[in-house]
């Protein structure tokens, strides 16, 4: 069948809006309808060249929910007509990590940037009959996609699709962090740097844990008044050595007990790391581009301060365990979905959700379909 799809062809062009080939699902595989993708700045990451791929073209976008049209002749729980989570990182069952319920560490993640489906095989084509690969075995900036079982989490009907699209990255990236990584604990003091789709996410989930003091950092002073609705108690529109005065100012002079690094961590590790207090956590959640290869920290500072550096990926928790608790919390009315969109946006405006992105005007611009 065909398919309408923003083909990443390019470093540093914009992505291009194109009619490509989606073959039918294989035995393991479904098809998927997206009625939604969220504009992470992970793709946008790939699109400047700062997270290379292996292959060109390929179908960006892994923050996916959407409608199951057709499943393979293997595939089990999941059926036509389902409303599903699509996960960027897939869990093939098989592995040690899967085996442990750890499905965040699964063996198949080192093989997301590739470009072919989980059995190593493609399902898209371009106009002239090259194969086209799928970021993060997903490629879901495409009005239908082929996925194998391993990325699928059904949803219940309830939560509509562009908040459920959400929940596939930024929501338990930055909630998990919290949660999971750090174990924020009561009355605990939390500073997050970069306050957008991950960022805002940790302060929503330091605020489930009911940390007492939740510092906002960012460059972009909205973000700072953004973050508050999402329990930000203080807002530091500041970076380096200034930042790390600023929130030794609001700690005493001792520091938060847990930093997150939400935006550019060759930048703001360092800074994030001395605001932290002695024997604190500091969280990376975010990318640093591939050419980075020192995080810039005396090791005897490490030492002697006894902080720990944690990286976390999905929030450090299964995506098939974290993604049904986060919408029922969601329901509850504990946690906000529909605050975090600032804009949707139409497939052929991708290239214009990213510019706003990068100017700061999104915390998460969404792309919607008509169903
Ligand atoms: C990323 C994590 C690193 C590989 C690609 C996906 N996650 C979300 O943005
Ligand atoms: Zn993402």
């Amino acid at each position: 069948m065909e398919s309408l799809a923003a083909v990443f062809r390019q470093v540093g062009a914009p992505v291009s809006v194109e009619r490509i080939t989606l073959d039918p699902p294989g035995p393991t595989e479904v098809l998927v309808r997206i009625a939604a993708v969220g504009l992470c700045r992970t793709d946008y990451h790939v699109m400047r060249g700062e997270r290379r791929v292996a292959m060109q073209p390929m179908v960006l976008g892994h923050e996916a929910a959407g409608v199951v049209e057709a499943t393979g002749s293997a595939v089990g729980g999941i059926k036509r007509g389902d409303h599903v989570i699509l996960t960027f990182i897939p869990a093939c069952g098989k592995c040690h990590w899967c085996g442990l319920g750890l499905h965040h560490l699964c063996a198949e993640g080192a093989r997301i940037t590739q470009g072919p489906q989980l059995d190593g095989s493609y399902r898209r084509r371009d106009y002239s009959g090259a194969d086209v690969g799928a970021f993060c075995m997903i490629g879901a900036f495409a009005d239908r996609t082929v996925v194998d079982q391993a990325s699928v989490i059904v949803i219940d009907k309830d939560i509509p699709f562009d908040l459920a699209s959400l929940v596939a990255c930024g929501v338990p990236a930055g909630v998990g962090a919290a949660r999971q990584r750090a174990r924020v604990q009561r009355g605990e003091s939390v500073l997050v740097v970069g306050c957008g789709g991950d960022g805002m996410n940790v302060v929503q989930g330091a605020r489930l844990c009911g940390a007492a003091k939740i510092i906002a950092a960012d460059i972009v002073p909205a973000k700072l008044d953004w973050a508050r609705e999402f329990g930000a108690t203080h807002g530091i529109c500041a970076q380096g050595p200034e930042l790390i005065r600023a929130v030794h100012e609001l700690t005493d002079g001792i520091g938060v007990n847990h930093s997150f690094v939400c935006i550019d961590p060759a930048s703001t590790l360092l800074p994030a790391f001395r605001a932290t207090a002695k024997g604190g956590n500091v969280v990376v959640t975010a990318l640093t581009p591939d050419t980075v290869t020192e995080i810039g920290i005396p090791p005897l500072e490490l030492f002697v301060t006894q902080k720990a550096i944690m990286g976390a990926v999905y929030g450090f928790s299964s995506p098939r365990l974290q993604i049904p608790e986060l919408l029922a919390l969601y329901r509850k009315g504990s946690l906000k979905l529909r605050e975090l969109i600032t804009r949707s946006y139409r497939l052929d405006e991708i290239n214009r959700g990213y510019a706003d992105l990068d100017a700061g005007r999104n915390i998460r611009g969404v792309i919607v379909f008509d169903g």
